[in-house]
């Protein structure tokens, strides 16, 4: 190779020739380009890279690395050919993607498909596209929510008609009532004043009567007075929605809340404080106590049952009809904290208290070193055991009566869709 190239530039210099393979490439090329020579690989040179097979040009390509024609032209072929590999797999990934994207745009907007039947006729039918059928779901949802509302809308109506039906019944009573009470005084009344007309023997003999018309209506108007100061004559029909779309009539929702938790919790306390808002030396409970406690538009009855080992087998009896559970936890007392986690799996488990809602409250906040709200979650795998129900954690202090008011709130939250709506 090297001798051959010595050899050319020999001649190079000593015979006289035309150069025809360094134009650059721009211009027409000739009829036949000689397939020898050389190629220059300098980057400066690329648009005319061709060398002269005799001189080299070696004025224009002096001291630049070059190859043999035919082997770089065979090297390019084979990059071309690299190339036209990839294009060709990368057209057929492309041409695979649209394909796919036409797929999904029928599979989405459906149409008519051409299908055969049992006896191998072809004939079109409708294929519901996914959108179609996402609104369909969607129809279905609202249809079965709205046949849901429309029927808790008719209950609370027959609800509402039911209270209004009771009510105009005793106010007309009423009415009926107050007309006969009328006619009895206006009756008295004339009997009184023809007496008084009467000569002085017949007034003396009407004593006794005047005095029986007197005496049963002043007894009538002692009832009327106590009925007059119990009953407060109000057009308002205050009403509640609960969560559950249940209405409920009257100022204040009467919830049915049983207080547990091991003895010494706290529970007799909590009730004390929240009845009373004040603090007493509770004593131990024997058997259960029953409060009504007021709060904002609830009035919760509280029972509140003895936590002694031997009484917890009667807690059964004060879960029918229950709709919440408050259970109380001494967050001082970590040794027993085992023995509340079985306690309130065993009160997980009844079927009565399944749709109950669940405080629990972590008492005795007050007390240094107590388990926190947090640790207490942790240490009695709370999410775990109270899993699929509506629960809470609530840190207090029964003395103080911090935290109580934000676990009823709690409770009022669950319980209330909206507040009393006084429909005047
Ligand atoms: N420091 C403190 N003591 C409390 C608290 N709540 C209750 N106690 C006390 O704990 C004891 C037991 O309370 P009690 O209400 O009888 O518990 P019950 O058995 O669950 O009804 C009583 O001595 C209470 O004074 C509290 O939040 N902090
Ligand atoms: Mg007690």
């Amino acid at each position: 190779m090297r001798m051959r190239l010595i050899l050319l530039l020999c001649t190079a210099r000593f015979v006289p020739h035309t150069c025809v393979l360094s134009a650059p490439s721009s211009l027409t090329p000739p009829e036949r380009w000689p397939n020898t020579g050389f190629v220059c690989l300098e980057d400066g040179c690329q648009p005319g890279p061709l060398m002269c097979c005799v001189c080299k040009e070696y004025g224009k390509h002096q001291g630049h690395k070059h190859a043999v024609l035919e082997a770089e032209a065979n090297q390019i072929r084979a990059s071309i050919l690299d190339m036209a590999h990839c294009i060709r797999s990368f057209t057929e990934e492309v041409s695979e993607y649209s394909r796919k994207l036409v797929g999904i745009v029928q599979q989405i907007e459906g149409g008519e498909q051409i299908v055969e039947d049992s006896m191998g006729m072809a004939h079109t039918e409708h294929v519901p596209g996914t959108a179609e059928s996402a609104r369909s779901c969607v129809r279905a949802y609202f249809a079965d929510l709205h046949e849901t509302l429309c029927r808790q809308e008719e209950m609370a109506l027959s609800v509402v008609d039911a209270h209004v039906r009771e009510r105009l019944i005793w106010l007309r009573q009423q009415q009926e009532d107050m007309t006969i009470l009328l006619s009895q005084v206006s009756t008295a009344c004339l009997h009184c004043e023809k007496t008084l007309q009467q000569d002085d023997c017949r007034v003396i003999l009407a004593k006794q009567e005047i005095n029986r018309l007197l005496e049963t209506l002043q007894k009538q108007q002692q009832q009327f007075t106590e009925l007059a100061d119990h009953i407060q004559l109000d057009a308002g029909i205050p009403v509640t929605f609960t969560k559950d779309n249940r209405v409920h009539i009257g100022p204040k929702m009467e919830i049915r809340v049983v207080t547990l938790g091991l003895d010494g919790a706290g529970k007799t306390t909590i009730l004390f404080k929240l009845k009373q808002d004040e603090f007493m030396q509770p004593i131990p409970t024997i058997g259960f106590n029953v409060e009504t406690v007021e709060y904002k538009n609830l009035k919760f009855t509280i029972w509140d049952v003895g936590g002694k080992h031997k009484l917890r087998p009667l807690w059964k009896h004060y879960y029918l009809n229950t709709q919440a559970v408050v259970f109380v936890i001494d967050s001082c007392h970590r040794d027993r904290l085992m023995e509340s986690h079985s306690e309130l799996a065993k009160l997980l488990t009844e079927k009565e208290l399944r749709d109950a809602l669940l405080l629990i409250f972590a008492n005795k906040q007050d007390v240094p070193g107590a388990v926190s709200v947090e640790e207490m979650t942790e240490l009695l795998s709370l999410h775990k055991l109270c899993c699929g129900r509506s629960w809470h954690i609530q840190g207090c202090d029964a003395r103080s009566g911090m935290g109580l008011h934000e676990g009823l709130d709690w409770l009022s939250r669950q319980l209330v869709a909206a507040g009393v709506l006084d429909v005047a």
